[in-house]
């Protein structure tokens, strides 16, 4: 049985979530983070120095940062479809995987939605989430070339960094804001929101984080 620790809001315990489901491991998971606080206790920051969720136990094995967690499971408990073992077939996913945590969530998350969630009206940046808006526009055209090859990031099903990247077309995709042209992205949620496993852990309504 996997621990996970993080509030169901929040996409990075959303990836760790959503993997561990299509990987169909048994896991519990414990509210922490945001109004349920928890992240700053002695026995949190032991398990996590950088005070964060999501933060998972796997028998003796104690790991956050979501992404590593996701290839964590992959590596240990994947087909080889999910991880490919050869390192030239699982580069090019890692790439968008990489890519997704670098680029398309700090625009998203970091630009977008305090813009449009997070922050209360008269804090909001109308100049910032232009910026935001102008810089994933650029961004999810590259994703939208990519997905014209093929249904998922490795071929034809499901692999880690789909999970990765995927996670975050739910804000992407309901967010308020103006969206390039991109067919082939929206395809791909589509088909992603045809799963149960991403309907119950990634698509995850994020009204709760608005200001009181
Ligand atoms: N790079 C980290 C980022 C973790 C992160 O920023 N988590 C946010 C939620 S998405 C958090 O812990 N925020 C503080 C909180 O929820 O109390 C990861 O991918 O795990």
């Amino acid at each position: 049985m996997i621990t996970v620790w993080g509030r169901a809001t929040s996409s990075n315990v959303q990836i760790v979530m959503w993997a561990l489901a299509e990987l169909k491991l048994a896991c519990k998971r414990i509210d922490v983070g945001g109004s349920f606080g928890g992240t700053d206790t002695p026995e949190y920051i032991r398990m996590n120095p950088n005070r964060l969720v999501p933060t998972i136990q796997d028998g003796d094995l104690t790991l956050w940062e979501s992404a590593a967690i996701v290839r964590y499971l992959g590596a240990r408990y994947g087909d080889e479809q999910f991880w490919p073992q050869d390192p030239a077939k699982r580069a090019p996913i890692d790439k968008w995987a990489e890519w997704s945590k670098t680029s398309l969530a700090p625009t998203l998350l970091a630009g977008i939605f305090p813009q449009t969630v997070l922050l209360p009206q008269d804090k909001r940046d109308p100049k910032a989430l232009a910026a935001a808006v102008e810089r994933i526009g650029r961004l999810a055209p590259m994703l939208d070339a990519r997905l014209a090859e093929s249904p998922y990031l490795g071929g034809d099903r499901l692999a880690f960094g789909d999970v990765i990247v995927g996670t975050l077309l739910y804000r992407y995709f309901t967010l308020p804001f103006a969206r390039v042209e991109t067919p082939n992205l929206r395809a791909y949620y589509d088909r992603l929101a045809e799963r149960p496993a991403y309907r119950e852990h990634a698509m995850v309504s994020y009204e709760s984080l608005r200001p009181k």
